[in-house]
């Protein structure tokens, strides 16, 4: 039957999350099966636009789209998340709120890797010191050691990335 569930991308700022996160949802779509995108970069223009980067404001930004994660998936729908979530408590409340239909991809993509790539310039304003509590600068990045898929998107090309992706939302979700 077709069942939703949770498929929750973490990794620095550059890492992939966002594209890749797209790409599933694309693919997803592709073969007939609904997703839908919560990337932590646009929720921050609306849902959780109150919340900055102190740690308490990550942790509810993570609470908040977990539990929208959580509805997106009792409606039978395959809630594709792209944050940041840098604290592993953070992580496991997001687990337990999703419950077993939730699924962590860690996107292991090196900070050198992240820095290099800066599509928006934040790793060189974080290291002139004009942006605070930057996550893999002055604020901490807390790897995964229980995720169920690690991707380095500095080593593996997109097309391979997402086909592990949707391999693991298929049979996770048994669609
Ligand atoms: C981390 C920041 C910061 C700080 C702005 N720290 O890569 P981006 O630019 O396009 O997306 C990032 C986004 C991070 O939001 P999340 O909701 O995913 O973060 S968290 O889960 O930690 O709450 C980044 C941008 O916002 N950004 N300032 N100080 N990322």
């Amino acid at each position: 039957g077709h069942r939703g569930g949770v498929l929750w991308l973490t990794g620095l700022s550059g890492s992939g999350k966002s594209t890749l996160a797209a790409r599933a949802v694309r693919e997803l779509a592709a073969r007939g099966i609904q997703a839908t995108l919560l990337d932590g970069d646009n929720l921050r223009r609306g849902l959780n636009r109150d919340l900055g980067f102190r740690p308490e404001d990550r942790a509810e930004n993570v609470r908040r789209t977990a539990e929208a994660a959580a509805l997106v998936a009792d409606a039978g729908l395959v809630a594709v998340v792209a944050l940041i979530s840098p604290m592993a408590a953070h992580r496991a409340d997001a687990r337990r709120i999703v419950g077993e239909r939730f699924r962590e991809v860690y996107l292991s993509t090196d900070l050198a890797t992240c820095e290099a790539r800066d599509p928006k310039g934040l790793y060189r304003r974080a290291r002139e010191d004009r942006l605070a509590d930057f996550t893999g600068i002055s604020a901490p990045y807390e790897a995964p050691r229980d995720a169920e898929l690690v991707l380095d998107t500095g080593a593996l090309d997109e097309d391979v990335c997402t086909r592990s992706l949707l391999a693991l939302t298929l049979k996770a979700f048994r669609l």
